[in-house]
């Protein structure tokens, strides 16, 4: 298992890099897309009037020079580029929306598989969501009254219907801000999907790229009056049943795995790894479960990260493993801090579970 560090583009600076080799990464997960406002030059976005952000990428695929160039950026730390993360949502918003440009937007994956496998890049994790990571708020819930983010249910945020011109919190289509989302059941969003991963996971097998897919965060039934497809734990399994191919397999996200309602998160990742269905995985902590719970530092929690991490390799799971989010310490760089604790964590769990491995070796 090698521990990573998630960058988005506009944090993979050299310092950052040195940072992640200094505390111990070994790999490093890239977004290229940016969720957040405020990104400056190259992944910087445009605010619309509501203050969410419309990618500057306009569908423009990334080149296999500036997908190389990342990669050879990265290495040059002593760091391997683990996986690229998520596509930029204008590249594929009517893929899941089922609009008019669907058939060329798959296109488009395809080249851009394609394209990441010349630039020696072998797995890409995605959301295939409509609504996305929506629905949390901020507050002092970790340990020690750290901040962090909560999902609250009916307490939280009234849901608001999703317009059509957004998909996972980016606005794709600012003329259609004010037209509700077309109304889609769980059964035809699986069927978009399904079309989708039939699309292009043949490119991905000549590409040798692995496709990595992420579950529902909150895993909810509906979020916005859209369908959630990976929202309790057998979804995961479903996935790989749907498209069986060492191409298809599922990124791990064991804190969105907890906040599924009955979860066995050690359970059900060991079985996952067990048929080599894991691409690579996210590992935090999380307090309760849908409908309410709250986002902890890694051993703080319900998950014992520890027996997670004994399960997967003790099923022989060897990817990559990032925090994908932390609570924020209190102290000037409080993202920093997070990930530094979070890797340092990771490492020193990994180090005990070889000892006792050796351990339990040496006393046959
Ligand atoms: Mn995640």
């Amino acid at each position: 298992m090698q521990i990573a560090l998630g960058l988005y583009a506009r944090l993979l600076t050299p310092r950052n890099l040195r940072f992640a080799r200094q505390v111990g990464a070994e790999a490093i997960v890239v977004h290229m897309t940016d969720y957040r406002p405020g990104g400056e030059a190259r992944d910087s976005f445009d605010q619309d009037a509501r203050g969410l952000d419309v990618s500057d990428q306009r569908g423009r695929l990334w080149s296999v020079d500036e997908l190389r160039g990342i990669r050879e950026l990265v290495e040059s730390h002593g760091l391997r580029l683990a996986a690229l993360e998520n596509f930029c949502p204008a590249f594929w918003d009517d893929v899941i929306h089922d609009g008019p440009r669907r058939d060329e937007q798959l296109g488009g994956l395809r080249e851009l598989v394609s394209r990441a496998g010349q630039a020696g890049i072998c797995t890409i994790g995605y959301n295939f969501s409509l609504a996305g990571v929506w629905g949390h708020v901020d507050g002092a819930f970790a340990r020690g009254s750290a901040s962090t983010v909560a999902y609250l249910g009916p307490e939280g945020p009234a849901e608001t219907p999703l317009p059509r011109g957004m998909v996972q919190n980016r606005v794709t289509d600012p003329a259609r801000l004010n037209e509700p989302a077309t109304p889609c059941s769980e059964a035809q969003f699986w069927a978009r999907w399904q079309r989708f991963i039939d699309a292009v996971l043949p490119a991905a097998e000549a590409a040798g790229v692995t496709l990595a897919a992420h579950p529902d965060d909150p895993p909810v039934e509906t979020l916005r009056g859209m369908p959630r497809l990976v929202r309790r734990p057998a979804d995961f399994a479903r996935r790989l049943d749907a498209a069986p191919s060492p191409r298809n397999k599922v990124l791990l996200c064991a804190g969105t795995l907890a906040e599924m309602p009955g979860a066995d998160v050690v359970a059900t990742a060991g079985e996952l790894a067990a048929r080599d269905g894991i691409a690579y995985a996210h590992i935090r902590n999380v307090r309760g479960a849908v409908p309410r719970y709250t986002e902890d530092f890694i051993d703080e929690g319900d998950i014992d990260v520890a027996a997670l991490l004994d399960a997967l390799g003790d099923a022989g799971f060897d990817g990559a493993m990032t925090p994908d989010h932390t609570p924020r310490p209190d102290c000037g760089d409080a993202w920093h801090a997070g990930m530094a604790h979070a890797l340092g964590w990771l490492r020193g769990a990994r180090a005990a579970l070889r000892h006792n491995a050796a351990a339990a070796v040496a006393a046959r």
